[in-house]
Parts: C-alpha cells; structure tokens; sequence
C-alpha cells in the first residue's frame, strides 16, 4: 500500500545511525566515536538516530532491565546534543518496517558474507552457549535500519566499518537486481576517537559488555569513579607522554584527551613534556568529568520527565515510519509481492 500521505525529507543528505541500549548508559567509546558528534550533524543534514533495542536481544537480556536501559539511553542521546525538533529520534522497534526490510535482507545476503563478520565471531566465542540466527543476520538489520532512509552517510566507530561496506554490497546487489531502489550509504568515521581502547588492557577495544569494571568509562559514572578509573589505566613505564607505536595505553589516552578538549596530539606532547603520568591520567580525567557534567545533568531531568520522553520517542516514530514505508512499498513492489 502506497503511503502518499508521509512527510517528506528537506532536499539535504541525510545520516542514520543507531546504538543499543544493552547498558543504560554508553561508553566514553560510543559517545566519543560516535553519539558526539551526531549533534553537530543535525543543522547540515537531515537525521535519524535510533535506539536500536532489536539489536540487544542478538545477546540474551534481563527484560525488565532492558526496558529501563531503552528509556535510560533515549535520555541519553538526548542528553548528548539530539534534538528531536531537528533530528528523527526514536526506538527501533516501535518502527515495524527495520524487521521488515531486514527480512527481505536476508534472502539477499549470503551465509559466506555474514559467516566473515568479525563482531559475529566474536560475539559467538564470547556467547557459546546462545549463538542464535539473529546474532549471525545482526548485519542485514543493520542494513535495513540504514537503507530504509536512503541514507547518504553513517557516523560509526571503526568496529562498524564492516558492517557498513555488507550494508553497501547489499544495496548495491539489490539495485543492481532492481534499479536504483536504494541510495548507497558511506561511513563517517571521526580522524580522532575512531576506536577508543579498554583502560585496563589497550589492545581490545572499550565495550558496555567488558566485565572488568576497570576497563570501560561509562557517560553516567560519578567523577570520582571516572577520575579512578583513569588513575589506574594501564599505560607503559617510560613516562614519556608521546603518541608512539609502542605505547597504546598512552595514545588511548591522548586521543580522548585531543576528542574532548580539542588539543591536537603534537600540544598535548608539549603540554606534558617533563610530566609524569600521573599527573597527565588526572588531566584527561577531569577533563573527561567536565565533558560530561553537564550530559549527567540534563540526563537526570530528562529521566525525570518521562511524559515528556513518550511525546518525543512517540512524534520519532511516526516520522520514521512515514519516510521508512516509502523505501519497504518500493523494496515490496520490485521483489513482486502482491499489493496489499
Ligand atoms: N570503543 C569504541 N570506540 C569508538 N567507537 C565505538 N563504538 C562502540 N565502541 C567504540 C561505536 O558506538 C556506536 C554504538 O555502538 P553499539 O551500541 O552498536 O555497540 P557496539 O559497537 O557493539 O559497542 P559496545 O560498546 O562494544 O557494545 P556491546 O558491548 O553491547 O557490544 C557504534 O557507532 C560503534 O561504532
């Protein structure tokens, strides 16, 4: 069924991106290689950010807590910059039409593409005993979310870069079946902040999921715990605060140092040449608590007001699945489904 009656989008490119409520709060990794600088986007292009809850339970959930994380990091995004009267902010599975494309992905995505996901493999080592066929199809979702927007651009950390080019091979497989039927999305990867690394061990990326409590900044920790955790991060001996090769617990933490006060890394060498690393873990410490002060602040009034995050994740919805059905009418007609 045509639905001739849903807003149109503005003429300006247009950016999708989502990010899962498996904690209520994100990491300083989500926030810094992400949902920062989904904010600044939302003047020049036409938005949509999304709670991707479908997404969480790829991994088995407590219910009740995900319900409560779901509202918590809608919050969250709105705390961080979102404003639901510029952007499209809503909650993935009120909006019908992401399952529904996705199924249409699957039966265009190969087992040999998605066996290849690097996340599948390892959230299956770390998941053994629930590797179920929505952890393995998670890319063809992810597909759906964005190609249902006729998306020009996806602000992503690294980790989803791959994600991404399936995104891009299915619609570019699909168009090439059908016609144009899908704009191919790029990723917008930020130069700084790209990939912020675990405080305890600099080799694995920060996660929500990280069990050592030291590992992971999360935006809604106290300072006190966030000035602690960046005390103890792991770093190397040499006191030496340069961004080397051999020194990945230092460059993580130059490069939050540089995403949050906007130093570039050659200032922060001068501004703590001669200084320990004590004193340069306390600094990106504070700065880090003074980034996020006020987010904690405005999170706080807004879980406060839950009327008012209805009204809002509601108005997203319906504006979403206004331009999503256009993409799933068309999807639906080129794959020959009979008109409803
Ligand atoms: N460490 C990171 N550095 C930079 N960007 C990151 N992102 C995730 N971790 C980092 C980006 O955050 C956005 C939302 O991520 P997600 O909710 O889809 O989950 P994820 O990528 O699986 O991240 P987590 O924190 O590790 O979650 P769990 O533990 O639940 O799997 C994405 O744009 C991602 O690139």
């Amino acid at each position: 069924m045509e639905n001739n009656t849903a807003p149109k989008l503005e003429k300006k490119p247009v950016i999708f991106s989502g990010i899962q409520p498996t904690s209520g709060s994100f990491t300083l990794g989500n926030y810094l290689g992400a949902v920062k600088n989904w904010s600044k986007l939302q003047d020049s292009y036409n938005c949509a950010y999304s709670i991707v809850n479908m997404h969480a339970i790829t991994v088995r959930q407590d219910p009740a807590q995900l319900k409560k994380n779901t509202l918590s990091a809608f919050a969250l995004i709105l705390a961080c910059g979102v404003d639901p009267e510029k952007s499209i902010a809503f909650i993935q599975s009120h909006v019908k039409t992401h399952a529904e494309l996705a199924w249409v992905l699957n039966c265009y995505t190969q087992f040999g593409e998605l066996s290849r996901m690097t996340q599948f493999k390892d959230k299956s080592a770390k998941h053994a005993d629930n590797i179920n066929a929505g952890l393995f199809t998670y890319p063809s979702l992810m597909a759906a979310d964005i190609l249902l927007y006729q998306t020009n651009l996806v602000p992503v950390g690294a980790d989803q870069k791959q994600h991404l080019e399936l995104a891009r091979d299915i619609a570019l497989r699909f168009n090439g079946l059908y016609g144009n039927v899908f704009q191919v999305p790029d990723g917008y990867i930020p130069k700084t902040a790209a990939r912020i690394m675990s405080l305890a061990d600099p080799g694995k990326k920060m996660s929500k999921s990280d069990e050592n409590a030291k590992a992971t900044v999360f935006l809604l920790d106290p300072p006190d715990t966030i000035i602690k955790k960046f005390k103890s991060a792991v770093t190397d001996s040499e006191a030496l605060v340069a961004y080397r090769e051999d020194k990945p617990g230092i460059n993580n933490l130059m490069s939050i140092y540089s995403a949050v006060t906007g130093a570039s890394i050659e200032e922060i060498e001068t501004q703590f040449a001669g200084k320990g690393y004590g004193d340069f873990k306390l600094a990106v410490g504070e700065a880090v608590v003074e980034e996020l002060r006020p987010i904690q602040e405005k999170h706080a009034r807004l879980l406060a007001d839950k009327a008012y995050l209805e009204s809002c994740y509601r108005a997203g919805a319906e504006k979403a699945l206004g331009i999503s059905q256009r993409t799933l009418d068309k999807v639906y007609k080129k794959v020959g489904f009979l008109p409803y």
